[in-house]
């Protein structure tokens, strides 16, 4: 019972229209109540009973919780369904503000965590999803038959460079191997590099190195701004230049912009690099909500390209929580539920994203990403590249090399014994076998009948071990 009203509804089964949401509570009051909390304000109720409130309202609108597991008096996991005619449809931020929305801010609770989150098919209808998706990038680069992960660099530094500059970094990386240069999500269009500037002198380049290796190259270029005008307008420029690929910071930017900047490019022709810088203000720690609930939330936005981690890098993410979110962008259906998250199947229409490993990469690390992710992977790696001993010519031809020896299915310690590139950067930056890797996923895999019950019993800091 919350404000005079009663959300538990254990026997309740959820439709095939519900949304579906999986949380962890903790707080000063009894769990059921911080639970019924958390479904009252999130749906139609309030503190106290309204006179307002009929039978019509809390029957066809209300959100109901249908399992819960307690880990103490004042602690556990609740699974909540809300309506799908509580929502306002193709409205993301209608959705937000009552499942993501006020809980928040509810006095009573110290934790709050949304896990997962099911979205049904039928709102998914709503949505056109990714214009491009693996096969249509894989067809703008050209590896629709070698099926090799494709290899891209940040140019580094991250900001600094002048448009010459980053162009100069930016050929030597195309002409050495890499498919893909991308800006990094803080440099937009600052005075010492302003985006027009840099994109033409970039985009040149990037012909120049397309003659020479005859293969496509694309350009992430960064256009985000706070003037959705000053976006289409970079939008147009980088069609007309032919370049195929604009990169936005989506989780910055918000869901309403990335949504129409992405139609927008779509309608274009031009895919969407999404960049996530921020997600983890939400992600990490006890009070917030899981990536791979914006995975979710981006694949239906349409993002042709997302960064969700590494396993094997320098940002958070263990590789098994990782290869859950490869799923999640590139499956019909979740193969299987782990953990007690949601099955999440997706409409037919809703291609699927090309996920983007990045952060803290070498050529070292590519057995390890591909055993997180295979081979549908753009591998990015921008200290790894430009960081190389011998230069970022060396760092880019490595770094390709490397995913050459996996579509070859050679190590990369016998592939180095024919790449200097290769054999300097594994010595430099070390190499990470795919045995470790493996052995690391099989681990959780092997064990998870026994995890999902660690995690039921023992609550969010036996989830968030298994996630970090
Ligand atoms: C990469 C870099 C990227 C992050 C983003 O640089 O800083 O912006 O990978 O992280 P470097 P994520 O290769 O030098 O580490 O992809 O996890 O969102």
């Amino acid at each position: 019972m919350y404000g005079g009203y009663n959300y538990l509804d254990l026997n309740y089964v959820p439709k095939k229209t519900d949304f579906k949401v999986l949380v962890w509570l903790k707080g000063k009051k009894k769990f059921e109540e911080l639970a019924e909390g958390v479904a009252a304000e999130s749906s139609v109720g309030t503190w106290t009973k309204i006179n307002t409130m009929n039978k019509k309202v809390f029957s066809d609108y209300r959100a109901r919780i249908y399992e819960i597991k307690k880990v103490s008096n004042y602690a556990g996991f609740a699974y909540l369904a809300y309506p799908y005619e509580h929502f306002d449809e193709r409205n993301l931020l209608q959705f937000f503000a009552s499942v993501f929305g006020n809980v928040y801010g509810l006095k009573e609770l110290e934790e709050l965590y949304i896990i997962d989150l099911y979205i049904p098919i039928k709102y998914q209808r709503l949505f056109n999803g990714p214009k491009f998706g693996i096969k249509g990038i894989r067809k703008m680069v050209d590896t629709l038959k070698s099926k090799r992960p494709h290899v891209g660099t940040i140019i580094k530094p991250k900001v600094g460079l002048a448009p010459k500059e980053f162009a100069k970094v930016a050929y030597d990386a195309w002409s050495n191997g890499l498919d893909l240069v991308k800006d990094d999500e803080n440099l937009v269009n600052q005075r010492f590099c302003p985006w027009k500037e840099r994109f033409e002198l970039t985009n040149q380049v990037r012909d120049k190195a397309e003659i020479k290796t005859g293969e496509p190259k694309v350009y992430a270029t960064n256009i985000t701004d706070m003037d959705v005008n000053v976006m289409y307008e970079r939008i147009d420029t980088v069609y007309e230049g032919g370049n195929k690929l604009i990169m936005l910071d989506v989780f910055i930017l918000g869901m309403a912009l990335t949504k129409k900047i992405v139609d927008y490019a779509h309608k274009k022709g031009l895919a969407v690099h999404a960049h996530r810088a921020g997600y983890a203000a939400m992600h990490r720690g006890k009070y917030g909500y899981d990536f791979r609930i914006l995975a979710k939330i981006y694949r239906l936005l349409g993002v042709d390209q997302l960064h969700i981690g590494t396993g094997v890098g320098k940002m958070e993410g263990s590789p098994i929580y990782i290869k859950k979110l490869h799923e999640i962008l590139t499956s019909r259906v979740n193969s299987v539920s782990f953990l007690g998250f949601f099955e999440q199947e997706w409409n037919k229409d809703i291609k699927e994203v090309f996920p983007v490993a990045s952060g803290g990469l070498d050529a070292g690390k590519v057995e390890g990403i591909i055993e997180v992710h295979g081979k549908d992977v753009v591998i990015q790696a921008g200290g790894g590249v430009h960081g190389h001993p011998k230069g970022s010519k060396a760092g880019a031809k490595s770094l390709r090399d490397a995913a050459e020896a996996i579509s070859k299915g050679l190590s990369l310690e016998e592939y180095a014994k024919k790449s200097k590139e290769l054999a300097i950067a594994l010595k430099h930056f070390g190499y990470t076998p795919k045995e470790e890797i493996r052995k690391k996923i099989k681990k959780v895999l092997n064990a998870k009948d026994v995890l999902v019950e660690i995690v039921f019993s023992q609550g969010l800091d036996a989830l968030i071990a298994l996630r970090d």
